[in-house]
């Protein structure tokens, strides 16, 4: 049987599709001289994207499957046939689904049908058709069609219910959310039961909200006890907590005294739990020694709000929802972890950098110039020299003078390499001689 894993976290390679590239040719027909240009356009390339979507639990898929790609643009053709657009690529992650680039949150995709767009398709090349103008009317070049992004992105699942569980192992969580929702999570009466969280829609009077059970912690869970603390991130954004206590206690520690050692370790988790509703619900009230734990956590905590409740025999759990139905829409919308913002887009970079690399290598490292070279077919003499031309308007064959290059030197841009010709590269005659390309 295939083991159903549950990760809540994955790192993913992304790349969009190439454009495809454009198409130099011209007009051949009987009786029609000097047909002119009529190279199409090359397709754009697929864009890849994240949808958030309900009935989708975990990041597993994406976890086991890390590289991720869209289809790239068809070339175009003769007799101005453009390429066809490949199509883009739609990866479906849970709701609740934070994603990051160098640490830097780009998206949170809360609610079913939130898209992010991962990685954009490349731009067709153009064919020659496109560059005829009345000074050029056959040009003699046409376009690569331009990469698509490639990203990498890591991501993780961020549950975004209104209430959380939570508590020592063995309190009645699980017994919890399945007395009142339609979810069946595992109940046993050993500690750990619940190895992964679930989620489940309460209905109260009319009111419905979501509920998610954690995997219970235990004292020292930051330090990697038990299933460690890595869980709680699924509580982290819920709009508030209900914490659990079994009578009996666990293990050793005393059910007066583990309040505040569960609360520790949420607190030790994140800030985020200082300032977030913790109910403290006393479970099993059925049992003998209930009454009067529930009478001295009362006591203990007098400012709180506490419950006794029997999960396992419904009872208490009325009033519990009807407290949440009456805080809950107070309770502000929870923000992403630890208050981080997302990242705006960052300005498309424009300008260059210069280095030079040996006595007579220079490089050239900028995102424009290495787009317009990776572009740009070298098997065309007015392509190599409309590409000079666009240097020089972006100041880039200047720069390179001042830097001090010599007739011979080689110039690195992206994958490609250069020679510089002193009597190519002045102001009035612009031409590259191209040496070779990888
Ligand atoms: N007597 C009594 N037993 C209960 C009640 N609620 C839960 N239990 C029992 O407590 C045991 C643990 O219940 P679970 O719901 O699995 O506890 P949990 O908190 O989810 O445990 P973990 O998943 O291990 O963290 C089970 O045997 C339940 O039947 C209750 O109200 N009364
Ligand atoms: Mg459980």
């Amino acid at each position: 049987m295939k083991e159903n894993i549950f990760f809540d976290r994955a790192k993913v390679y992304v790349k969009a599709g190439d454009g495809g590239n454009g198409c130099m040719s011209f007009r051949r027909e009987k009786y029609i001289p000097f047909g002119g240009p009529d190279g199409g356009n090359g397709g754009k390339g697929g864009d890849v994207y994240f949808k958030a979507k309900t009935g989708i639990n975990t990041l597993s898929e994406l976890a086991c499957h890390p590289h991720l790609k869209a289809k790239s643009g068809e070339h175009g053709q003769g007799s101005n046939l453009y390429g066809r657009k490949g199509e883009d690529s739609i990866y479906y992650v849970p709701c609740g689904t934070i994603i990051r680039e160098n640490g830097k949150v780009v998206a949170d995709l809360k609610k079913d049908g939130d898209t992010f767009l991962a990685a954009k398709g490349g731009r067709g090349g153009r064919g020659n058709l496109a560059f005829k103008t009345q000074f050029n009317t056959a040009p003699k070049f046409c376009e690569n069609g331009e990469k698509g992004e490639e990203k990498v992105y890591h991501l993780e699942l961020s549950l975004l219910a209104d209430v959380g569980l939570c508590g020592f192992p063995n309190a009645g969580k699980s017994t919890l959310l399945s007395a009142c929702t339609m979810a069946r999570p595992k109940i046993a009466d050993y500690p750990f039961t619940t190895l992964t969280p679930n989620l489940g829609v309460v209905s109260h009077k009319g009111y419905t909200f979501l509920m998610a059970d954690i995997p219970g912690i235990i004292e020292d869970a930051h330090k990697g006890k038990g299933l460690g603390h890595n869980f709680l991130k699924h509580i982290l954004r819920t709009k508030i907590i209900i914490h659990l206590i079994d009578p009996y206690g666990f293990s050793q520690t005393d059910p007066v005294k583990g309040v505040a050692v569960i609360e520790n370790e949420l607190k030790r988790f994140s800030k985020v739990f200082e300032n977030k509703e913790i109910i403290l619900a006393v479970n099993k009230a059925d049992l003998p020694e209930a009454e009067n734990i529930f009478k001295k956590i009362k006591k203990k905590y007098a400012k709180r709000k506490i419950f006794l409740i029997s999960a396992a025999a419904n009872k208490g759990l009325d009033k519990l929802f009807d407290y949440i139905i009456k805080v809950l829409p107070s309770v502000p919308e929870p923000q992403i972890a630890d208050t981080e913002q997302i990242g705006k887009e960052e300005k498309k970079k424009t300008g260059f950098f210069i280095e030079k690399k040996a006595e007579n290598i220079y490089e050239v490292t900028g995102e424009e110039p290495a787009k317009l070279a990776q572009m740009t077919n070298f098997s065309h003499e007015e392509g190599v020299r409309r590409l000079i031309n666009i240097y020089k308007k972006i100041g880039l064959i200047k720069a390179l003078k001042k830097y001090g290059i010599n007739q011979g030197d080689m110039v690195r841009v992206s994958d490609k390499e250069f020679e510089w010709d002193d009597t190519q590269t002045s102001e009035s005659k612009s031409r590259f001689r191209k040496k070779r390309k990888k």
